[in-house]
């Protein structure tokens, strides 16, 4: 038998007040820009307005790859976007993204500025600018294998994010129902990869690609236990195979530089707000600027 439901839905949904959930002050039914303001431009051809989401270090790990892999055009510089402060509602950020996402790109490298928006298309169009940087040959089976994954990533994840991660951690009550629900959906997700990496040691086949820069930031993240604080709830451990795929990835020094690109939280030392060049890694890290400036304060 059913449960008495507590709400009953009117005729016409009305927005009359604030959800209470975690960034309810930025949720909203319409789109569009709330404000003006224009973005910053930086020198590279390359402009990114992103945050360390997971949905940011997709592409700032994607261009840490393409740098160590010596394409001096994807040098870029990155600009971040405090979502939970509204900026993305700003009307520079509407014209590269009308969905008012992290992350956005603008490819100022021809004669027309180029925007792309959705984190799996920027890693798309970076690879393919890049001569098919970690994108098997078109036509091939891993080709379709790695947008199979891309894409999976980019339908799946939001089951991950906007269902468990909401209901588990954000939602202003513990609602059973719901956590129950997108708990068993993202077990499935992590089975489905495991069951992928007990035969491929990377989702594509044998080589890394944009399949495996596009997941790893969630469900690696998820694996490691730094998502939601949901590890042991979802016993993460027990996929060994996504573990020591996540670890191998994890020790990659693009991912490692990749991960603290537009990071406003956590280590100082973890945090580069702004990336404009590869030497900012060493010295404009949040530690690194509060020593240089308490350095020139003294008298
Ligand atoms: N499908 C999009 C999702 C992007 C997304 O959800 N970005 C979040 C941060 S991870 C965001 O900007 N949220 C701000 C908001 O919802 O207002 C992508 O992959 O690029």
């Amino acid at each position: 038998m059913d449960a008495p439901s507590p709400y009953t839905p009117p005729k016409v949904w009305t927005w009359n007040k604030p959800n209470g959930g975690r960034f309810a002050n930025i949720n909203r039914p319409t789109a569009g820009a709330t404000h003006d303001k224009a973005l910053p431009v930086g020198r590279h051809p390359l402009q990114l307005y992103s945050l360390a989401t997971p949905n940011g270090v997709k592409v700032t790990v994607m261009l840490e790859e393409l740098l160590a892999l010596g394409h001096r055009g994807a040098e870029y510089d990155a600009w971040p976007i405090r979502i939970s402060e509204g900026e993305q509602f700003g009307s520079g950020f509407v014209a590269v993204n009308p969905n008012s996402k992290i992350p956005a790109l603008l490819d100022r490298s021809g004669a027309q500025p180029v925007r792309v928006f959705e984190s799996g298309a920027i890693l798309l169009y970076l690879a393919e600018k890049f001569g098919g940087a970690l994108l098997p040959p078109p036509g091939s089976p891993t080709h379709a294998e790695c947008l199979s994954w891309l894409f999976w990533q980019m339908g799946a994840s939001p089951y991950l994010g906007g269902g468990f991660g909401h209901f588990y951690a954000y939602a202003p009550s513990k609602i059973e129902y719901a956590i129950d629900r997108y708990a068993m959906e993202t077990k499935r997700h992590l089975d489905v990869l495991d069951r992928r990496l007990a035969d491929s040691a990377y989702l594509a086949g044998d080589d890394y690609t944009i399949a495996d820069v596009a997941v790893w930031p969630w469900y690696g993240a998820l694996a490691r236990g730094l998502l939601y604080e949901a590890g042991e709830f979802l016993a993460v451990h027990e996929y060994r195979h996504v573990q020591r795929w996540t670890e191998a990835i994890a020790q990659r020094p693009a991912v490692k530089r990749g991960r603290m690109v537009n990071r406003t939280w956590g280590q100082p030392s973890s945090q580069l707000h702004e990336r404009h060049d590869a030497s900012d890694f060493d010295t404009r890290t949040q530690d690194r600027l509060a020593a240089a400036s308490g350095a020139a304060q003294r008298p």
